[in-house]
């Protein structure tokens, strides 16, 4: 493909400097601030109606598999036809590129306005929940040694403007984490308060009916009755999110929720990665999505 985007986008990103990549993160938190322009945004909650999604899951700062799974999706053509790439969060922590990771994705975003969508993951944290590890802003002071405080604080301005969840028409539901345990209308995802919000970035499906705190100490483990119950009352069809390290996918609760993670590398040590397109607009339907995979040797042998 696209090859040339990806690597024009990183080599671009690279060799900006410091002073540059304040002015461009402002751009870009202004750009988050009218996002209603582009997207049909009521507070957190996007609703998307049409064209092809392609969705990823976790990332965090692995870049080359990232790039080699937009390339295998054909991401220029998909944006051609009108498609939309949904990023699910956690850019950051953790992985060697962070930085790149994200400035790439921001690029992309305020390259094609319409068809970039970044969600917020428990790795773009609010301030009072950080998460561990948080390396990022230790990555920021290597790169950025002089202005590295402004930039972080730039981005922490930024996750908070990033929206949490999408809908489709299609009848699919795409966040970070998982769904409320307690509060089960799609209408509270618009302004969720901080349990929630603590909920839609933490929370993750468990085999056993019911809902427990999480080991993570954040957010509860949810059922699959809970699953059924929120989609029937929604009228959904399928929960795509990220959050958990899966070798690539993995359906749960009875094919009603897809994990996806789309990195490789330590420290899971994953085989592959994966991301899904589903259609927008037409109502899901079990096996109607496709997973783009790609394997950790793909990655790698193509590095070398
Ligand atoms: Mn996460």
């Amino acid at each position: 493909m696209s090859t040339d985007l990806i690597t024009q986008t990183i080599r671009s990103i690279r060799n900006i400097d410091q002073r540059r990549i304040s002015q461009f993160l402002k751009e870009y938190l202004t750009h988050l601030k009218n996002m209603h322009r582009y997207f049909n945004k009521e507070g957190q909650l996007v609703y998307l109606d049409k064209g092809e999604a392609l969705i990823l899951g976790d990332i965090h700062g692995d870049i080359s598999t990232l790039a080699f799974l937009l390339e295998k999706a054909d991401i220029k053509q998909h944006i051609a036809n009108g498609g939309i790439v949904i990023c699910l969060g956690d850019y950051i922590d953790r992985g060697e590129y962070q930085v790149e990771t994200i400035l790439f994705l921001i690029t992309l975003q305020m390259r094609y306005k319409k068809n970039i969508l970044l969600l917020r993951g428990n790795h773009e944290p609010p301030e009072w929940l950080l998460p561990y590890p948080h390396d990022f802003p230790l990555h920021l002071r290597s790169r950025f040694p002089e202005l590295w405080r402004d930039i972080y604080n730039l981005f922490m301005q930024i996750f908070d403007e990033l929206p949490t969840t999408a809908v489709s028409k299609s009848g699919i539901l795409m966040l970070h984490g998982g769904i409320s345990v307690k509060n089960l209308l799609l209408e509270n995802y618009k302004r969720p308060d901080r349990e929630m919000l603590t909920e839609i970035l933490w929370n993750d499906p468990m085999n056993e009916d019911g809902y427990r705190p999480s080991y993570r100490g954040a957010g509860y483990l949810f059922g699959p009755d809970i699953t059924a119950k929120f989609l029937d009352k929604n009228n959904l069809e399928l929960i795509v999110r990220g959050h958990e390290p899966a070798n690539g996918y993995q359906y749960r609760h009875n094919g009603k929720i897809i994990t996806l993670f789309s990195r490789t590398g330590p420290p899971y040590m994953n085989t592959m990665a994966a991301a899904v397109k589903v259609a927008l607009e037409e109502r899901y339907r079990k096996g109607s999505e496709e997973i783009i995979t790609i394997t950790d040797d793909e990655v790698r042998e193509s590095l070398s």
